[in-house]
């Protein structure tokens, strides 16, 4: 089988985003492959966090994996800092990899731009963890949302530069992966503005749907999302990126096709359509917060699941370390 490699950080609650851009795809796809999630941790200390939440964060982000449908059965999910590979590779790509090639990175720019003269190295550095994670498990595909593709192409760029200075064409040391992005939810917009991705960072809590937001307030956020005065609603105006948007999820959580939303939808009013879309979340959802709650009551299982993922991982890590470590010509530990 292949391997997929993919993660979320523990910042916070997972939202609408991360689910319809990431998670779905992993739930959708794990049978077909040998997959490794991870809870990237050591993603999360690139911007201020607060210790005190970090670990809970963590278990957080792990049970609603779990909620959402990862299967153990093909699926291993693990805490990023817990296999300390992660960072060692992360250290010995940035050896290789031009400064300019990280200044480049437009997420980077975004968010060096709102944090000042505060920003960290670890945040310029973000994407060679990143690679480091995924060329650790030799992943063929990685399944991410639409933001992440330019860091998925440095990852290739990085593994393809490494095997031309310290491997040879016919035994390359480390697997250039494909991206796996679907074109459906691979852009989840804000709730107030339409234009802008839906964000874990944004500081208004109205912006996005979290999946484990109760029923009333999924309710009080689609009742107050920014629509436009626009009768009928439709797809791909670009005048209109909230009814895009707001028609997107209606059909993604209804499991429904464009046609079908477009038939259903094209002469609704906003009055008729929120309350639809509302009721369409809320159910949706309803069974990873139910399930969600039962994992989190269940601490010895969930700490059983990261321990057995981590022991996995550990495996798979450091065996491609250590021919990292071997290509690059260092004395093997004594
Ligand atoms: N709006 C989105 N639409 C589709 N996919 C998205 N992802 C994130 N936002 C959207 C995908 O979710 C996965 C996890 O990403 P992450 O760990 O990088 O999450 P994050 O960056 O903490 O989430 P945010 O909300 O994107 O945070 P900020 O505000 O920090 O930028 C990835 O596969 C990502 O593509």
């Amino acid at each position: 089988k292949q391997r997929v490699l993919s993660g979320v950080q523990p910042t916070g609650n997972l939202h609408l985003g991360n689910y319809l851009g990431a998670i779905r795809t992993w739930v959708d796809i794990q049978e077909n492959y040998d997959n490794f999630f991870c809870v990237v941790d050591l993603h999360a200390i690139t911007v201020p966090h607060d210790p005190k939440s970090l670990a809970q964060d963590t278990y957080t982000i792990a049970a609603l994996y779990l909620a959402c449908g990862i299967d153990l059965e093909y699926s291993t999910i693990f805490v990023q800092s817990h296999v300390t590979a992660h960072s060692e590779l992360a250290w010995l790509l940035n050896c290789i990899t031009p400064l300019n090639w990280l200044e480049r990175m437009i997420q980077f720019k975004e968010k060096a731009v709102k944090q000042g003269e505060n920003v960290s190295v670890g945040l310029l550095d973000y994407p060679i963890l990143m690679a480091a994670d995924i060329l650790l498990y030799n992943a063929d595909r990685v399944p991410v949302g639409e933001d992440q593709k330019q860091h998925l192409e440095l990852t290739r760029d990085i593994a393809a530069r490494f095997n031309d200075q310290f491997a040879t064409r016919q035994k390359p040391v480390l697997k250039i992966p494909e991206p796996l992005i679907r074109s459906e939810g691979a852009r989840v917009m804000s709730l107030t503005d339409g234009t802008r991705k839906m964000s874990k960072s944004d500081p208004s809590d109205l912006s996005r749907i979290n999946l484990l937001d109760p029923p009333e307030l999924i309710d009080k956020k689609i009742k107050r999302c920014k629509t436009d005065p626009v009768r009928g609603l439709e797809f791909d105006n670009k005048d209109r990126p909230e009814c895009n948007n707001l028609l997107s999820l209606y059909g993604l959580l209804a499991g429904k096709t464009k046609q079908e939303v477009t038939l259903e939808c094209q002469e609704m009013g906003w009055g008729q359509f929120k309350p639809l879309l509302s009721e369409t979340t809320v159910e949706a959802l309803k069974p990873i917060r139910l399930k969600y709650q039962e994992i989190m009551d269940n601490k010895d299982y969930l700490d059983k699941v990261l321990r057995e993922g981590k022991e996995k991982a550990q495996t798979v890590a450091n065996h491609t370390l250590s021919e990292v470590k071997k290509a690059l010509g260092y004395l093997p530990s004594l």
